[in-house]
């Protein structure tokens, strides 16, 4: 399939992809969904059909429950569904064949190696043989029809298990296999390419286990991989395009519940940090239905007093509508789209784009697309009014001494003009308090040697963002106890525009003009203030720093990016 047909129109959009490349970065987001009836924690989810049943698990006051509740994320609507014949808490589920086993955990209040299968095409339930060792708080994953059952805790505390027990539903027979290196329980596991990969948990009351274990049940041999960033018990994981998510968990059951997500990348054997879930939560459960993750359930109370109902969805890898990565979706991103339909390969996804993709791609149609590392964002696009309006969080500025709205005459539509006498714009605290990396970018035109573009009020210095009062050279004074500035030997008050950068990467800090690297040094020992921002103003309100000129389009990043 091709659109704009024209080879030409083609090659100039993939160039203009090599160009904007660095940009292509996608944004994994949360979506708050339907309630489950029946709140609780230590329930088990599992899907069949495109479907979740959440089974079991205790409600408030530590009621054990019967309760299956079937959800359905295309209509995202809840359906009961047969009660299990025992309460059930504190076990695990693992589907084969469109069937689900719940295995181990309390069943009818009593530690338990009970295994019940549900059938959820006839909502029937089938006891079937017992697992040999009775265990609570496991994981259990599947490979090739079979179902491993690893770790959990005995009835007391802090004597938990290394015992990996397979269960076979053809034959419903148990066969022990080899231990995992490292005891624990309040585990989580998951599987990529057959292979087992055990994560979190702890060997005692809060003797978390870093490290990840990963069992291979081809050869029954265990390896040890790369620890979790964020030790924890409680969480939940779920796999989605070979990598693994570890969301939620607590570090003290009766403290600090998690809203992490770690991606684990089995192939790398490394972990990246994703998006916090909305909701810190532990004990909770997650399944994957295309390719999104269903965090259900928890709780994040102490003593196990309630549970939660919420459903949050995790979009781990959405497809990246802005193709072309110039924050518009549009035509453009369109005949890229049609040149890689249906290819194995693009430059923006890692699998076909399909026709989910192009539904997504619809519903952002003409949209803007900010990076996520955007927290503040003065467009500076108003015409009239003493507020500069914050596009993207919640740092809308005030203008001060008069300056004036250029409808017209800004490099993205509006900017603002400001007298170089008393004119400037004052901001909440955004960014610049402690040794964190942060950017922050502005396009100006005019100015006079000895400006400032930006500044953080209160903290002595020429601004974050300056002109040398030699020559009219990007500075940045960016205070540290080992006080410098970084000047670089590109004028900026040549009376054109200019878009001006500092990138702060702990010890680095860069300063870019029209997004290339003019000046590099390290700074360490870098204090920091809670104050806000002057922009087109030094930091003491001094004469002679206010900025004479057009300034426009003022982003504030809370990570080092690359401009
Ligand atoms: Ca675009
Ligand atoms: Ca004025
Ligand atoms: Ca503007």
């Amino acid at each position: 399939m091709k659109l704009f047909g024209g080879s030409k129109v083609s090659l100039l959009f993939i160039g203009l992809l090599s160009i904007t490349a660095a940009s292509l970065t996608a944004q994994d987001t949360w979506t708050k969904k339907a309630d489950m009836p029946t709140a609780r924690y230590g329930l088990s989810s599992s899907v069949v059909d495109g479907k979740i049943c959440a089974i079991g698990g205790a409600t408030a006051s530590q009621k054990d429950l019967r309760t299956v509740e079937q959800y359905d994320p295309a209509t995202d609507t809840w359906t009961k569904k047969a009660d299990m014949p025992n309460t059930r808490c504190w076990h695990s589920a693992s589907v084969v064949n469109g069937k689900i086993y719940i295995i181990g955990g309390y069943a009818a209040g009593t530690l338990s190696g009970m295994v019940e299968e549900y059938d959820p095409v006839t909502d029937t339930w089938t006891r079937k043989a017992d697992m040999p060792t009775p265990r609570w708080v496991l994981s259990t994953s599947v490979v090739n029809g079979k179902i491993y059952a690893i770790a959990g805790a005995a009835e007391a505390f802090g004597e938990c298990f290394d015992t990996v027990e397979e269960y076979d539903p053809e034959t419903d027979t148990w066969t022990r296999k080899a231990d995992m290196p490292t005891r624990r329980f309040a585990l989580s596991t998951g599987v990529v390419n057959g292979r087992i990969y055990v994560i979190g948990g702890a060997s005692g009351w809060q003797a978390f286990v870093r490290a990840v274990e990963e069992y291979d049940p081809a050869t029954d041999t265990w390896a040890r991989r790369a620890n979790i960033p964020t030790p924890r018990w409680w969480l939940s994981s779920s796999t989605v395009n070979g990598k693994i998510y570890a969301i939620g968990g607590c570090v003290d059951v009766h403290g600090v519940t998690f809203s992490t997500v770690e991606e684990y990348d089995p192939q790398k054997d490394s972990w990246i940090k994703k998006a916090d879930m909305p909701t810190p939560r532990k004990a909770l459960a997650t399944s994957v239905v295309n390719g999104k993750i269903y965090a259900i359930g928890g709780s994040a109370v102490p003593h196990w007093d309630a549970g939660f109902s919420m459903v949050e969805e995790y979009h781990p890898d959405p497809f990246i509508v802005d193709l072309n990565g110039d924050e518009k979706v549009d035509f453009r991103d369109f005949s890229l789209l049609a040149e890689y339909w249906r290819q194995d390969e693009s430059p923006f996804t890692n699998r076909r784009v399909n026709c989910e993709d192009l539904a997504v791609f619809a519903d952002y149609w003409l949209q803007e697309i900010l990076p996520a590392s955007l927290v503040a964002y003065w467009k500076l696009d108003e015409t009239e009014g003493v507020i500069a309006y914050d596009s993207v969080g919640n740092y809308d500025a005030t203008l001060h001494g008069d300056p004036i709205w250029q409808p017209a005459g800004g490099i993205v539509n509006g900017a603002l003009e400001l007298d170089g006498l008393d004119d400037f714009v004052s901001t909440p605290f955004v960014v610049g308090a402690v040794d964190a990396p942060f950017s922050v970018l502005a396009w100006v035109k005019g100015g006079a040697p000895g400006q400032v573009i930006l500044s953080q009020k209160a903290v002595p210095g020429v601004g974050w963002l300056a002109t040398d009062p030699s020559n009219g050279s990007l500075v940045t004074d960016y205070p540290g106890l080992l006080r410098r500035s970084l000047a670089s030997e590109t004028v900026v008050t040549d009376g054109q525009w200019h878009r001006v950068g500092l990138v702060w990467d702990p010890p680095d800090r860069a300063l870019y003009i029209n997004d290339v690297e003019v000046a590099r040094d390290k700074h360490p020992l870098l204090g920091g203030s809670d104050a806000g921002l002057y922009i087109g103003a030094g930091s003491d309100l001094a004469p002679g720093t206010f900025f004479s000129g057009l300034i426009d389009d003022v982003r504030i990043h809370d990570q080092a990016i690359e401009p």
